[in-house]
């Protein structure tokens, strides 16, 4: 049997080392270099500043891709993130990461009842990548409801994340999201436009023995978001 080949696209830029923008892509052969063009170009105008260095890897994915289900969608306001910890009994210290902490390239992987961080890189946190929706777009500039839908659903797509925080640490960009239980509740005004705040959390509700694995999951294994 013919199957086409498929490659992971990541792009990672920073300025003395603090992280500035990246992106993951999963495209067929004749997109990569209109990818790699793209991201490129959106790393070298961001708004969080001209990159000192700038990465682009491409590289080709073997075998079967894993099919997961984009989540559903809500509408919501910021003000459902306090609610939604009280209901759940979410550890408050990991809402408190959500609003202070800035410039990971990656997210914290947050203990939900104790508060404890559980990746060991705090400077990086876990970097999702190798995902991206089957139906892919190319398009000239960040989509960043696009792109966070088929972050959010790979993360939810691992047992042991019982939910995803999210503010985007672009500083116009003041929608965030709360992912939990199939659902991607849009919460509208998570910061103040220009704050200098964003970051993502994933809340983990698992064996510990299994973090290694679970991080190793949201890094490596490539899946493909099936519907939006
Ligand atoms: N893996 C893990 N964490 C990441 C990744 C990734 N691939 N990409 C970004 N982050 C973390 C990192 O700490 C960033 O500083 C932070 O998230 C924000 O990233 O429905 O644009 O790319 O309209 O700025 C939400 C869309 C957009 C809401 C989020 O995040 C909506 C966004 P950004
Ligand atoms: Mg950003």
């Amino acid at each position: 049997m013919w199957s086409m080949s498929l490659y992971s696209v990541k792009m990672r830029a920073s300025r003395d080392g603090a992280h500035t923008s990246g992106a993951e892509r999963i495209v067929k052969a004749a997109e990569v270099a209109d990818v790699v063009a793209k991201l490129t170009q959106r790393a070298l105008t961001h708004p969080n500043g001209a990159p000192d260095q700038l990465t682009v890897t491409v590289a080709e994915l073997a075998g079967e891709i894993r099919r997961v289900p984009a989540l559903r969608v809500v509408e919501d306001t910021a003000d459902f993130l306090p609610r939604f910890f009280a209901e759940h009994g979410f550890h408050p210290r990991a809402l408190e990461l959500l609003r202070t902490v800035t410039g990971l390239r990656g997210a914290m992987l947050i203990d939900a009842d104790t508060g404890h961080r559980l990746d060991s890189d705090t400077a990086r946190g876990v970097r999702v990548t190798n995902m991206d929706h089957a139906q892919t777009q190319v398009l000239p500039t960040k989509q960043h409801f696009a792109e966070a839908m088929a972050l959010a659903a790979k993360v939810a797509s691992h047992p042991n994340i019982v939910a995803e925080l999210c503010i985007s640490d672009d500083p116009d960009y003041t929608t965030g999201y709360v992912a939990h239980a199939g659902t991607y509740y849009r919460l509208a005004g998570c910061k103040e436009t220009g704050e200098r705040i964003g970051t993502r959390v994933f809340l983990y509700d698992g064996p510990l023995e299994e973090v290694a694995q679970t991080i190793d999951y949201l890094e490596n294994t490539p899946v493909l978001v099936e519907g939006l």
